[in-house]
């Protein structure tokens, strides 16, 4: 194998990503912890990562001695705005606490305002299925941004709201808990109008800022040459990934049960934020209305994760890239998730360095990624999945909160000290991928 370094960019962000509800603990006014207690989850969030009692600073300690330069984290709107009339403004306090402890490590904050929760006084109004919504969320920004913009210039709006929608109106597995792509398509246009109004009233507090939103983006393949499975491909890669993209790029949502017109959604991002975690393969399935009688899954030959959520195929980030950059030319692209459920690290470690050298191959077409933000730094509570997926560089103890390292903690600070990949890091921590990454 020959001896070398895959180099970034000077200035590249390297960091990890987390979300409120699933590292602060307690976040007991929002409409997730309610599902919880009604037995919707595998476990209870209950102290999650204890951020919100500090533990963040131990945890920030671990990122920046790691080499990480920046980090991502989304505060929660149900403790900032617990009622409608209600401000918090300790809990912004807390958030600002959170910034300065970023800055005196010396990472750039990413911060996003919305990360699937919603306080309980918006869930009982119908969320965001009630066209007041837009409204309410928008005021919830400009407070927020408000409070924090001395510390922090990027903003996601909304993280995946795809999934948001899909996973609590056609899957289930989020609450409400409801089976109707009409009404899925309802909260998606509304957490578009909800964005642009969001984009716009950011600029207006703070002109420097850069504003995006979060996309999990699914590349798919047809299972087989047959026109019905390339037909249902073409259905569930629209229907999943294309309604906030279709918006941002023409005024027009594209969803499978038709088409409409959101203009002022045009144009309305500085950055594509992209989480990707793998690729489906998609076939007709009769048995399947619920989910427009399509269906997927991973080929069986694929290297899949412990509980098979994720697959490992590199190249699906690669094209997943290739897609953001054809569809936005020179629009700045931030990986604002990529990782993978591993709680022995057997297979995070080939993971990581397969997506960061496929990122690497992008980066040298000159394609302008800006940074990449790992899923994620300490274990954290999984939404429906509870704490049997084990996404962190770090393994948590939940009971006792100890935390401990896994090998992919030491890679992932190798590749961020060093701005790259090397092919000695790649021989240490995952020698059988050694020859594909490094051929002779
Ligand atoms: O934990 C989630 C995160 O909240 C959103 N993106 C996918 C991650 C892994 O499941």
């Amino acid at each position: 194998m020959p001896e070398a370094t895959y180099h970034f960019p000077r200035g590249f962000l390297w960091g990890a990503a987390t979300a409120a509800h699933q590292v602060e603990g307690n976040t007991t006014n929002n409409q997730w912890w309610k599902w919880e207690q009604e037995g919707h989850t595998n476990g209870l969030s209950g102290l999650a990562c204890n951020w919100w009692n500090g533990r963040w600073r131990e945890d920030f300690d671990r990122a920046a001695e790691a080499g990480q330069n920046a980090h991502r984290f989304s505060v929660e709107w149900s403790r900032i705005q617990p009622a409608p009339d209600r401000w918090d403004e300790d809990a912004l306090e807390r958030y600002r606490a959170m910034l300065r402890g970023l800055r005196d490590r010396n990472m750039t904050p990413l911060i996003t305002l919305h990360h699937f929760t919603d306080p309980l006084w918006v869930y009982e109004q119908g969320g965001w299925e009630n066209d007041q919504i837009i409204s309410w969320f928008e005021r919830f920004v400009r407070k927020t941004v408000d409070a924090l913009k001395e510390y922090c210039t990027l903003w996601v709006t909304i993280n995946e709201p795809n999934i948001y929608a899909l996973s609590g109106y056609v899957g289930g597995t989020f609450p409400p808990g409801v089976n109707d792509v009409r009404r899925a398509m309802r909260v998606q246009a509304n957490m578009i109008r909800a964005h642009a109004a969001s984009y716009r009233a950011i600029h207006a507090i703070q002109r420097e800022s850069r504003v995006g939103y979060a996309l999990h983006y699914r590349p798919m393949v047809a299972r087989s040459w047959s026109p019905l499975d390339h037909l249902m491909r073409s259905i569930r890669y629209n229907g999943i990934n294309m309604a906030f993209p279709s918006a941002i790029s023409t005024g027009v949502m594209k969803s499978p049960l038709g088409n409409l017109a959101i203009p002022e959604a045009r144009g309305t991002q500085d950055f594509l934020g992209i989480n990707y975690y793998s690729q489906d393969t998609v076939w007709f399935d009769l048995r399947n209305p619920k989910e427009l009688f399509t269906r997927s899954g991973y080929p069986s030959e694929a290297d899949v994760s412990e509980n098979r959520f994720i697959a490992n195929i590199p190249e699906g980030f690669y094209h997943t890239l290739e897609w953001a950059v054809k569809t936005y030319p020179n629009l700045p692209i931030l990986v604002t998730e990529n990782g993978v459920e591993d709680s022995t690290d057997r297979l995070r470690p080939r993971y990581l360095a397969q997506h960061i050298h496929q990122m690497w191959r992008a980066v040298n077409f000159n394609w302008p990624i800006k940074g990449y933000f790992h899923w994620t730094l300490v274990d954290n509570f999984e939404w429906e999945r509870g704490w049997t997926q084990r996404f962190g560089l770090w393994a948590l103890d939940p009971q006792t909160q100890k935390r401990v390292k896994r090998p992919s903690a030491d890679l992932y600070a190798a590749i961020c000290k060093e701005n790259g990949l090397s092919s000695e890091m790649v021989q240490t921590y995952c020698p059988e991928v050694a020859d594909t990454l490094f051929p002779t």
